[in-house]
């Protein structure tokens, strides 16, 4: 595999072609025209693909899905999440920064060039898929905010709904759902907002209109449908790790060395293949070590799961 560090990675550099072209070939979508990748993030993300990493087929993306707000089976989402309705949407970017402000998805779209990322999805329940995903760094989002030197922690609120959102009603979660990360692990140039995914508009179901993609960390850090990013000084707390701590951590980075308590996390299942197909060995950080390991050097990854 040919992952290499974010320092190593020009902003010139560009997506060799047979890469690019094999990928606009499976995508058929127009953005694999557009927008490619000379930006740091991709470079790496695009390296992590090792060349045999064919993405997800779309059905399995949309119809295969957690996002409890809209029901606990696979397949809820893709049912009763169509009624949400996501124009217009505004997020909340606030805290500790400089410039906190309101901003409508339509102008997030105008404001930030859309890339495309392959990227693998490791969910803690030890199934992965390969997302063809559009979005843009979140690391350029905060920088226009202007985080002061307080701003530690990233904070992520879903919208808290209970008329659009059945799930909400239910005692699942301590609703809205919440996620976070540290500064450094936001501002890393893997870390994506994702706005679409197979050159389309993003389905409700995969978290509409803007959702948070942090390839090395179990998928349950991607919060959905977000309506607030607040810089914050003190770790902030995460629906999940609320819910029960001893599961799921603050960091959730893939870690194969770190058993889920009630299942091994060495293995994975790749959606779409089937029940019989042989697992595949799940890799720290889900393979993207060499771009994000250096976040964690000097840190007990067991103790901080
Ligand atoms: N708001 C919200 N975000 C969420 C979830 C959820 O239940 N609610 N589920 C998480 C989990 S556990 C996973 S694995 C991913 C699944 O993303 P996908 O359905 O697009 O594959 O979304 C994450 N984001
Ligand atoms: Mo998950």
């Amino acid at each position: 595999m040919l992952i290499r560090k974010p320092a190593d990675i020009a902003p010139s550099e560009i997506t060799p072609p047979e890469v690019w072209r094999r990928r606009r070939d499976l995508l058929k979508g127009t953005l694999a025209l557009a927008g490619l990748a000379a930006l740091p993030g991709a470079g790496a993300a695009l390296s992590a693909d090792d060349g045999g990493e064919t993405p997800t087929a779309i059905e399995h993306i949309t119809q295969y899905n957690n996002f409890y707000e809209f029901g606990a089976g696979k397949r809820d989402p893709s049912i009763h999440a169509q009624a949400l309705v996501t124009r217009p949407w505004s997020i909340r970017i606030d805290g500790e920064c400089e410039a906190p402000r309101e901003i409508g998805i339509e102008d997030i779209l105008a404001r930030y060039p859309q890339e495309e990322r392959l990227y693998r999805l490791r969910c803690v329940e030890a199934w992965a898929m390969v997302i063809p995903w559009q979005g843009f760094p979140l690391a350029s989002l905060l920088k226009d905010v202007r985080p002061t030197s307080r701003a530690r922690y990233v904070a992520f609120e879903t919208l808290h709904d209970p008329e659009q959102m059945p799930g909400q009603r239910r005692g699942v979660l301590d609703w809205p759902y919440r996620e976070g990360l540290r500064i450094d692990e936001a501002m890393h140039p893997l870390t994506l907002l994702a706005t679409g995914l197979y050159g389309e508009t993003l389905p409700n179901q995969n978290g509409a209109p803007l959702r948070l993609v942090v390839p090395w960390k179990y998928g349950f850090k991607s919060i959905k449908s977000i309506v607030r990013i607040s810089l914050v000084e003190n770790q902030p707390v995460t629906a999940w790790n609320a819910r029960q701590p001893g599961e799921y951590g603050f960091y959730a980075n893939v870690n194969p060395a770190v058993d889920h308590p009630r299942w091994s996390q060495k293995t994975h299942r790749m959606i779409g293949e089937g029940l019989l197909a042989k697992p595949r060995e799940t890799l720290p950080f889900n393979g993207y070590g060499e771009a994000v390991a250096p976040l964690y050097a000097g840190m007990d990854l067991r103790r901080f799961f």
